[in-house]
């Protein structure tokens, strides 16, 4: 055991159980023209972050741990898109429709795919995902148990939204949780600052937080 220092106190490390998860780090969350910016966000926000991610991801690969991608998607014939999530707000754009980059969070279309710099390598997970938590309905949890993971490292997009909603699945199955602060990213300021805090209030109720150079430097 090692510990990673981290809020509100140390993260208490078992690197054989360890993953990094990597949350919907998509073009159509990232760039003008996807779902996104479809909301009227400003998606220049999500890019700045990849520099951090990418040193994340290149951290766990040095050193053999598991990598797991997310990709929010849906099915090309919208079965799995609920009416009420097709059609919430007012987008310019709704899941589905053809976009500039293709349909929008369709499976296989170009603007769904993760940003070609954080590409998923041989080797690494790649988990669909219907919801904005990864354990709805996917084998995300199968798979951590068949690995025998039970610490889960985060990154990727939005941190008040999939990730901290992907945290408290997997905070309620057991999975010891930890966001890395620099590797996760908002619309809102605001938001991606409150989430943080809510994350590690009444001593971790989510999980930690910590900065990438303290998780890096932890790392076997
Ligand atoms: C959103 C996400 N914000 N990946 N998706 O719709 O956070």
């Amino acid at each position: 055991m090692a510990d990673i220092t981290a809020e509100p106190f140390d993260f208490p490390a078992r690197f054989g159980e360890m993953a990094l998860v990597v949350i919907d780090m998509q073009r159509d969350f990232a760039e003008p023209g996807g779902f996104g910016a479809s909301l009227g966000n400003d998606v220049s926000r999500i890019g700045r972050i990849v520099p951090d991610v990418k040193r994340l991801l290149e951290g766990f690969r040095a050193a053999g741990l598991p990598v797991i991608h997310t990709m929010e998607c849906h099915r090309p014939d919208l079965s799995d898109l609920p009416p009420a999530k097709r059609d919430r707000g007012n987008p310019a754009l709704r899941i589905g429709d053809e976009g500039p980059m293709g349909r929008v969070l369709i499976v296989g279309e170009p603007g769904t795919d993760i940003l070609a710099e954080l590409a998923p390598i041989d080797g690494e997970i790649v988990i669909e995902k219907p919801g904005k938590g990864a354990f709805y309905a996917t084998p995300l949890g199968e798979i951590l148990k068949q690995k025998g993971i039970t610490q889960l490292v985060f990154a990727g997009v939005t941190t008040e939204v999939c990730v901290q909603t992907t945290m408290r699945e997997a905070n309620d199955r057991g999975y010891e949780c930890l966001l890395c602060e620099e590797a996760t990213e908002s619309y809102f300021p605001d938001f991606k600052a409150a989430a943080i805090a809510m994350i590690r209030a009444q001593g971790a109720i989510v999980g930690w937080t910590a900065h990438i150079d303290n998780i890096l430097k932890g790392l076997p």
